[in-house]
């Protein structure tokens, strides 16, 4: 089951979709699984700035099984279309406090996040809070909405007091967002689990490869040669393969990139 033609017309309008419970089922292993990768790679987060781990889902054989499930696979055609585009995605402990911000510019193509909060978060505990509309920088490129991280130059309010919805949720909840959508988080703790799955709709033009290619080139900030880990890819099922093909054949950049961002960054980034 998919979502209704409300909500896409809902995530069309306002640039996000909250799925309340859509993995409550799941989130015991899901939880496990996301300590194990921390608990795999070593990463002990301490508190003191963001922790993240880039592809994520892809670091266990389980965790990737993520791209298999039916509601997730559903939320994702229903929004960008079928034989979408997995794109990696992020593992964080977030640290405090997230200015605004959108995770992209696109012009071209459909771009998504489907993010997945481990803990408990309210309006001042760290909820993301979006500005509904600010993706649609096809109508409107010059909305001020877009600098809301210099709110205090330019309305003389805090970021955190920036007009937004904020939205809470518990484990178990999904959030999808548009890219291109103002998103920002106040108040939450040292300690916010939270992971995400990147997506895009399959590029059928040149300018949409040429987008998705440099949406790939942006990976190499996180030191990896390939988009996707090898465990994602050698445990694909020819359905699971259908969203990874289009980014394998368009990744051949990225492992120079990567040996360059290697060669000038001190650690891979953290977001
Ligand atoms: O939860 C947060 O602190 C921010 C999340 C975010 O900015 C993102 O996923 O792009």
């Amino acid at each position: 089951m998919g979502i209704t033609q409300e909500q896409k017309e809902f995530f069309e309008t306002f640039g996000y979709l909250v799925l309340p419970g859509l993995v409550k089922e799941e989130i015991g292993w899901i939880i496990d699984e996301f300590e194990a990768v921390f608990r795999d790679r070593g990463t002990v987060h301490d508190g003191t700035q963001r922790s993240c781990i880039v592809p994520f889902i892809d670091q266990r054989e389980r965790f990737c099984k993520l791209l298999d499930q039916p509601q997730i696979v559903n939320l994702i055609t229903s929004l960008i279309g079928e034989d979408f585009n997995y794109l990696g995605g992020d593992g964080n402990f977030y640290t405090g406090d997230t200015r605004w911000h959108s995770d992209g510019f696109h012009t071209i193509g459909k771009y998504l996040k489907v993010a997945f909060y481990l803990d408990p978060v309210t309006r001042d505990s760290g909820a993301l809070r979006v500005i509904p509309g600010s993706h649609r920088i096809d109508l409107r490129d010059n909305w001020d909405a877009r600098k809301a991280r210099e709110s205090l130059a330019l309305w003389g309010i805090e970021q955190s007091q920036v007009p937004a919805i904020a939205l809470e949720s518990q484990p178990g909840d999904v959030v999808a967002f548009n890219h291109n959508l103002m998103h920002a988080a106040f108040g939450g703790s040292k300690w916010r689990r939270m992971f995400t799955i990147n997506a895009c709709a399959h590029a059928e033009t040149a300018e949409e490869l040429k987008e998705l290619e440099n949406f790939i080139a942006g990976s190499a900030r996180f030191w990896v040669d390939h988009a996707h880990s090898e465990i994602m890819r050698e445990t694909a099922s020819p359905q699971r393969m259908r969203f990874l093909q289009q980014v394998i054949e368009h990744e051949g950049h990225l492992p120079a990139l990567a040996a360059k961002a290697r060669a000038e960054m001190a650690e891979p980034a953290r977001g």
